[in-house]
């Protein structure tokens, strides 16, 4: 019989081998913690993103808008069933996924605790807020569980819409009339910063960064994710001709990549840990509605049991 050491340097070796690890593959019980709370987290912030875009359905300026608008946030949604899916493959119920969410024990990005308070909000969300997932999205789609990175793959063809659409309305108001402008500006201010907090904290400060890329969880760093954004996202701001908010971004020739200012830590913390402006705005709608459709879920459990025996009944 194997010991537990020989079959970690074996789950190792795989991963080092650039294999992926599949469901029934022997796995240590703290890689499949680290990504049940990733995939998770990630799971989660997908369903609660829909919120901020869907306050403005009723409110797109024209149906080409309103089209789009529901086609994207009905594709988050669809994230997050590809994703709880993933994460069910590691041995833990949808039940409990959302019952950690509920209760606070599972996190969501702290991106979606912001609100948004005007049309360019829409733009800026898919034009930030989608970019910078798809940048880090990209990098998952190498990630070493098998199931997370081909439901990536998926997500990011679509996330990539995401961003151009976002992006596309941004234009059409930096276009138009100087008011449009000014609300593209003031969108561009609110959400650039908490974009960037998207990729998590510094690599010195990331409480599981060394062992998620030992375990090749994360394939780029929390800090190299969060350059790339940067360094991507800043001539797409000059041609929308919009301020980026941050008066100490330079290109740095030397190093071949923008320097930027500070981050506001205090602010990142205060809002993962639920005293963000929206964080209990989300949460209680999400158990509202949650509550609100336990017969959805109860009726499509009765019609899958009833079809069960009913096949039962045919094979015998
Ligand atoms: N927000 O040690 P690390 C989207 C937590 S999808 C909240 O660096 P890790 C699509 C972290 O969980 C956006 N919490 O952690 C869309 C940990 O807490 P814990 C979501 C954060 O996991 C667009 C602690 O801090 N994408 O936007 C955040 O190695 C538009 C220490 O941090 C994903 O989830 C944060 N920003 O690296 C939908 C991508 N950052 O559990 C609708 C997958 C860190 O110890 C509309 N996730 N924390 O209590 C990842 O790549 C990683 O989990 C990171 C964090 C990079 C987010």
């Amino acid at each position: 019989m194997e010991n537990v050491m020989e079959l970690e340097a074996q789950f190792q070796a795989k991963i080092d081998r650039g294999e992926f690890i599949e469901p029934k593959d022997w796995m240590p019980e703290k890689y499949r913690k680290t990504l049940i709370r990733q995939i998770s987290q990630h799971a989660h912030s997908e369903v609660i993103g829909m919120q901020p875009e869907g306050n403005w359905i009723t409110r797109a300026p024209s149906l080409r808008r309103k089209a789009i608008l529901l086609a994207k946030i009905q594709d988050e949604g669809g994230h997050g069933l590809y994703l709880y899916s993933a994460c069910e493959t590691m041995g833990i119920s949808r039940e409990e996924l959302i019952e950690q969410l509920h209760t606070g024990a599972a996190k969501y990005s702290s991106i979606f605790n912001y609100p948004s308070l005007n049309w360019a909000d829409i733009g800026a969300i898919g034009w930030l807020v989608d970019g910078a997932a798809i940048v880090n999205q990209v990098s998952l789609q190498r990630t070493s569980y098998g199931p997370y990175a081909r439901a990536m793959v998926r997500i990011c063809k679509e996330e990539s819409f995401h961003q151009r659409q976002g992006y596309e309305l941004l234009l059409s108001l930096c276009r138009g009339t100087a008011e449009q402008k000014a609300m593209a500006q003031d969108a561009m201010n609110r959400w650039w910063w908490p974009s960037l907090m998207m990729f998590g904290p510094h690599d010195a400060e990331s409480a599981h960064s060394a062992q998620s890329m030992q375990w090749k969880i994360k394939r780029e760093s929390n800090d190299e994710l969060r350059q790339k954004f940067i360094d991507k996202t800043v001539a797409q701001a000059e041609f929308l001709g919009l301020t980026i908010p941050d008066p100490d971004l330079k290109w740095n020739a030397e190093r071949g990549h923008y320097d930027f200012g500070q981050i506001d830590w205090d602010e990142f913390n205060n809002v993962i840990r639920g005293n963000g402006p929206c964080n209990k705005q989300r949460l209680n709608h999400h158990v509202k509605v949650h509550e609100e459709n336990a017969w959805v879920r109860e009726a499509a459990n009765a019609y899958a049991k009833k079809n069960a025996k009913k096949s039962e009944t045919l094979v015998a």
